[in-house]
């Protein structure tokens, strides 16, 4: 079952790299970095998170779900740059457009752990994913957690794409390499997803 997964390398050139990474900065200075917590548990998430698009992705003690507003400043999500819509029209497959895209921030040896992307209404629709900045291991199983994993590395500009039989894969990030990449003044890695959240009409 593994493997209906579509992984481009390099498919984005270091000139829309650092475009891609400006406009995020622009983003994440109007919707910021927030710390998400475990539902029930409350622990804090070792990544940080934020949001662009109609819809944000967030996890508090109530749990996780999308919503229109930053958990921290009630403030509407900044909209989904262009070029992230483009990316989705060119590779999705999928003809109504994405409503969330969540920007996942690693620094300092966070990891991400397997998980399901399943709180979407749509799962007809791909999860796009792209990297930024340092390298990472990233796995993708089957649709139990114990299943069978593929490794791979994901590298600064790699598109992947969770869709078909692998849209409910257990996947996660086991690893991220400090100093590989040069993208972020800071280091660290941006993973961004975009997602249809709810069935188009
Ligand atoms: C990450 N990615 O790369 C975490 N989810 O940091 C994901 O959780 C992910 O890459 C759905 C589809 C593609 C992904
Ligand atoms: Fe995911």
């Amino acid at each position: 079952m593994t493997a209906t997964f579509r992984h481009l390398p390099a498919y984005l050139d270091s000139a829309a790299q650092a475009a891609l990474r400006d406009e995020i900065r622009e983003i994440i200075q109007q919707a910021p970095l927030f710390t998400p917590t475990m539902p029930r548990t409350g622990k804090p998430f070792s990544v940080r998170m934020s949001n662009c698009g109609p819809l944000g992705w967030v996890s508090d003690k109530a749990g996780y779900r999308y919503q229109a507003t930053h958990p921290d400043t009630d403030h509407l999500w900044p909209a989904m740059p262009e070029r992230l819509l483009q990316l989705w029209r060119d590779l999705a497959g999928y003809s109504a457009l994405p409503e969330a895209c969540l920007i996942n921030f690693y620094q300092d040896g966070t990891k991400m752990g397997s998980h399901q992307d399943r709180d979407e209404r749509d799962f007809n629709a791909p999860v796009l994913s792209v990297s930024l900045g340092d390298e990472a291991t990233f796995h993708v199983g089957g649709l139990k957690r114990t299943d069978p994993k593929v490794r791979l590395k994901l590298r600064s500009g790699d598109v992947l794409l969770l869709e078909g039989k692998s849209r409910l894969a257990f996947h996660g990030i086991d690893k991220v390499f400090q100093g590989t990449s040069l993208l972020l003044k800071n280091g660290g890695r941006i993973n961004l997803t975009l997602r249809r959240v709810t069935c188009p009409a």
